[in-house]
């Protein structure tokens, strides 16, 4: 591509941020009294008025509960609902929306999986494969399976820049492994796992394979058709959409074998005294109320990730990311975690003699939002060998220019713990 056509795209991509920002009333908002700069979205993103309205407008005019009431706004409640489903199954390429679960997030679509279908089939003496770049979501679930079983679990090794290791596939992949569960997108590293490659190579031993999407689907075009995967986990308010709500795709004929995992109403079809039967997929894995509102929601948040565009957010996490990365790297006493290239939408690093949790609560003070800790991924620090990071997660409204005042709140906290030593 010529310069002229690498600036044209650059600035389309600009001028359409702007107008997209303008979707977003909170990014209007400001922190002790300066503009906020919103990068903690791998923790949570923002929601636009359009999806703040479909909340409301559900609330104000169809709200009732679910596949109950025979009246009115119950028939619209329920269509609005499982449309929402709909929308959730093709943004995924979910072969059928029977495949669809509505759970709370990420964390409850992979305890469904671990308590339905591995404490159902795991065996004393299977081994589970995971990695140590995992969120806690994504292991400690394991952990508590595999001992109730007598299972054991084994971990993918990792390059030193802290992608998986494929030369461990062969050694890694063999009987007893009968679950391979890993993350998309680590939300620490920013490494984009090879999932494809890996539900291939589980599936030659016959073993299934989870995938936590919790920070694929918001930021890359997600299929699970071609991923080829078993599972496929992800929550709804990290990508546009609220919280208290996600899913939990699955192959039709394992969610048909799992057991429930929490029981009550509407997950049933007939109930005795002592004894009751399932209802069919996917109200087996719903029981109770569901997040009606927080669904449909959800279906509006695809909407307009649909209408953004997953292949333009791409490119401009892409672009951001690069343009951080460069600054960071020419910042002395910056050391960032993680691959240079081909990497998610975030950036961990650490800044030489400033605690990230000092950087963090400093970098507030301009207004500039970034998360610093753990992240949820207690083992992959101690692997990382520090107790915490920094880190800068972007999405579809952020700016370069962001970028630059993250650079400048970074400077001055050099400047404050250089004057304090
Ligand atoms: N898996 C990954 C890879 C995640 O990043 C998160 C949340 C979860 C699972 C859990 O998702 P939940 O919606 O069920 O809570 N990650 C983060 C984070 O990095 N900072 O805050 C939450």
């Amino acid at each position: 591509m010529s310069l002229m056509e690498t600036t044209i795209k650059a600035n389309r991509v600009l001028s359409t941020v702007e107008k997209l920002r303008e979707d977003f009333p909170i990014l209007k908002t400001t922190v002790h009294g300066k503009p906020l700069v919103y990068l903690d979205n791998a923790a949570t993103s923002q929601r636009p008025s359009q999806v703040l309205a479909a909340y409301c407008f559900f609330c104000q005019s169809h709200n009732a509960n679910v596949h109950r009431g025979i009246h009115t706004l119950g028939e619209q409640a329920t269509d609005r609902y499982e449309a929402a489903r709909r929308k959730v199954a093709a943004f995924i390429g979910a072969p059928s929306e029977k495949t669809v679960v509505f759970t709370r997030g990420t964390t409850e679509s992979i305890n469904l999986v671990a308590y339905g279908y591995a404490r159902k089939f795991l065996k004393p003496g299977d081994a589970v494969v995971l990695t140590p770049m995992e969120h806690h979501a994504n292991l400690v679930p394991w952990q508590i399976v595999a001992t109730t079983m007598g299972a054991n679990l084994r971990f993918w090794p990792m390059t030193p820049e802290g992608t998986l290791d494929m030369s461990a596939a062969s050694d890694l992949l063999q009987p007893p492994v009968k679950i391979v569960a890993l993350t998309h997108v680590s939300n620490v590293l920013g490494t984009i796992n090879p999932v494809k490659e890996i539900a291939r190579r589980a599936h030659a031993i016959g073993a299934k394979m989870l995938v936590d999407g919790a920070q694929a689907v918001p930021h890359i075009p997600v299929n699970v058709a071609d991923i080829g995967c078993d599972f496929y986990a992800f929550s709804a308010h990290k990508m546009c959409g609220p919280t208290g709500v996600g899913a939990l795709w699955g192959r039709e004929e394992l969610l048909d074998e799992m057991d429930p995992f929490m029981t009550g109403g509407e997950m049933i079809r007939e109930v005795w005294l002592d004894h009751a039967t399932w209802n069919e997929l996917p109200y087996k894995f719903e029981p109770g109320t569901p997040p009606i509102a927080e669904a449909v929601s959800m279906g509006a948040a695809v909407d307009y990730l649909n209408h953004v565009g997953m292949d333009w957010l791409q490119e401009h996490d892409r672009q951001l990311v690069n343009y951080a990365m460069n600054q960071l790297l020419a910042e002395d006493g910056v050391k960032i975690f993680g691959p240079q290239d081909g990497r998610g939408a975030l950036i961990s690093f650490n800044v030489e003699g400033v605690h990230p949790h000092d950087l963090a609560t400093l970098l507030d003070r301009d207004g500039i939002a970034v998360r610093a800790g753990h992240h949820c991924a207690q083992p992959l620090m101690r692997w990382l060998g520090v107790p915490a990071t920094a880190r800068a997660s972007f999405y579809l409204y952020n700016l370069p220019e962001e970028i630059d005042q993250l650079m400048e709140g970074i400077r001055r906290a050099k400047e404050v713990f250089a004057y304090a030593r």
